[in-house]
């Protein structure tokens, strides 16, 4: 996944024709469009195959399952055109492999350690450590991390090295772009505060702009 701008466009937007419009609008200030249920489950999952036509696309599938589900979801998602594959780490390491190798290399593996909302404190936040220490014995190659919580997204910095950290909650969730990267994730996630906006592309500049001016301290 290419790292110019930092940004990750969340499209949860479920209609399919303002989905593909707003990609269309912030492509060139985002460096990779996430998909989630909301938006497959309203377009299809030939969405992925569209957005992969233009833009990285990470599938977010939260994936939390044997083995063998695992496998075939990430194979699915790879055979579309997804860049990276978002998965839980709280399945297990045998999970979290199976994920791994069914993307070789066509395909990286994102595994969730502490989740951005408040409910996340209660059991993700408190293994969150030991999930990413697996997710890198494992090989995945990022990790999630929340940007409403900028000591935690640290955290995971400290056990995961150079691998890649992605971190929602920016906006909607009372997160700040420039507090996670600062904390050392290498992207933030946005979703709401874009493709909810009148005017998604001067959002996402200024967003851009924001990260810009952190990153260059
Ligand atoms: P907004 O809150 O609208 O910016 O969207 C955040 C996006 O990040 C949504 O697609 C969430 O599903 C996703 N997300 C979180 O908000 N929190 C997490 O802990 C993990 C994710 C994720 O894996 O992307």
């Amino acid at each position: 996944m290419k790292k110019d701008t930092r940004l990750v466009l969340a499209l949860d937007e479920t209609d399919g024709k303002k989905a593909l419009a707003i990609a269309d609008a912030v492509s060139d200030r985002v460096d990779a469009v996430k998909i989630n249920w909301p938006l497959v489950l309203s377009s299809g999952p030939e969405m992925i195959d569209r957005l992969a036509e233009h833009n990285d696309v990470i599938c977010d599938f939260k994936v939390a399952d044997i083995p063998n589900t695992v496998r075939l979801i990430v194979e699915n998602c790879v055979s579309r055109g997804a860049s990276a594959i978002i998965v839980h780490a709280f399945t297990g390491d045998d999970s979290l492999a199976a994920a791994v190798a069914a993307a070789g290399t066509d395909a990286e593996i994102f595994a969730v350690t502490e989740m951005s909302h408040p409910g996340g404190q209660l059991f993700t936040a408190k293994h969150a450590v030991e999930m990413a220490e697996m997710g890198v014995r494992c090989g995945a190659s990022g990790f999630i991390a929340p940007a409403t919580r900028p000591e935690g997204i640290a955290a995971i910095r400290a056990v995961v090295g150079e691998r890649t950290i992605l971190s929602p909650g920016v906006g909607v969730q009372g997160g700040s772009a420039a507090a996670a990267i600062s904390a050392g994730a290498d992207y933030v996630i946005v979703g709401r505060s874009i493709y909810n906006s009148g005017d998604p592309r001067s959002v996402a500049k200024g967003i851009c702009e924001e990260i810009e001016r952190c990153a260059d301290l």
